[in-house]
């Protein structure tokens, strides 16, 4: 497999499919969202987005990738918004995607009013450069009924200054963070501190990798609202997501 040389033959092929991962609401256990995440489908075997996503980013091949799944995100939305109680999807864009203008305005035009369904997950590392500039366009993407939700959080170059002055909607917890919860009293303190403080600046938090009970009653008593795991649900192909949703 040569990532680069290969690409563009797989996304003519339609090698790159979508799966979805719900997300729940822990109080009252219902779907509230799901995030979409790419597989890479060559010859029956499965490439997960960590092997291939890094590299794309070498090159402007991660915009093309990009922009074919907010295409097929936009076409599920579109397909299934008057069948299905439909929830948001969350897309995650790299900041190549991010700081182009073109990928921007045309993503504002393909999804038009569908806007209120998308979320958009990015990573502190869109903060690193153009601080002002991604602002800018974080608030443009809001004022035009997207949703944004950083994703990773406090993994990254995460400074609490800016937090508070940043166009957002929402905080997700790394998975890093809630696999020591029930061992580490330190690792404790830091999630119940994230989530007071998203409380504070009224963003929500979403826990992810969620794997065991005790983590979710955890997370729960710390006053997470969301969570996101394998114990509720894996990321699921296109079928077995709108089975879920149907039977929801
Ligand atoms: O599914 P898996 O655990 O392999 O996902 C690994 C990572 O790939 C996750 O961090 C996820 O955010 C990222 N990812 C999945 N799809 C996309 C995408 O379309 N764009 C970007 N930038 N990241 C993605
Ligand atoms: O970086 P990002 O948050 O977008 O990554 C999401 C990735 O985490 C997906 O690849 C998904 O497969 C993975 N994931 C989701 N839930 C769990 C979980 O409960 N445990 C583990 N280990 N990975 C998970
Ligand atoms: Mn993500
Ligand atoms: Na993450």
């Amino acid at each position: 497999l040569q990532i680069n040389q290969d690409f563009p033959e797989a996304l003519s092929n339609k090698e790159f499919k979508l799966y979805f991962q719900p997300y729940f609401d822990i109080e009252s256990k219902r779907i509230v969202g799901a995030e979409v995440l790419v597989r890479w489908i060559k010859n029956g075997v499965t490439i997960p987005p960590s092997e291939f996503i890094p590299v794309l980013e070498q090159t402007r091949n991660i915009v093309k990738l990009e922009d074919y799944v907010i295409k097929e995100t936009i076409a599920f939305i579109e397909e299934f918004k008057n069948k299905l109680n439909l929830i948001p999807l969350s897309v995650n864009l790299s900041p190549t995607s991010l700081m182009d203008d073109d990928f921007i305005d045309k993503l504002i035009s393909m999804a038009g009013k569908l806007s209120q369904f998308i979320n958009i997950e990015i990573t502190e590392r869109l903060f690193l450069d153009k601080l002002n500039k991604a602002k800018s366009l974080l608030k443009k993407l809001r004022a035009k009924g997207f949703r944004i939700y950083i994703d990773d959080f406090g993994t990254g170059y995460s400074s609490l200054s800016y937090l508070s002055s940043l166009p957002i909607d929402c905080i997700k917890i790394d998975i890093s963070f809630v696999k020591k919860i029930l061992e580490d009293e330190k690792t404790k303190a830091i999630v119940k501190t994230i989530i007071y403080l998203a409380k504070q600046l009224n963003l929500f938090t979403i826990a992810e990798g969620i794997e065991t009970e005790k983590h979710l009653t955890a997370l729960k008593e710390m006053g997470c609202q969301i969570a996101q795991g394998f114990l509720l649900s894996k990321p699921l192909p296109k079928e077995d997501f709108l089975n879920l949703l149907k039977n929801h």
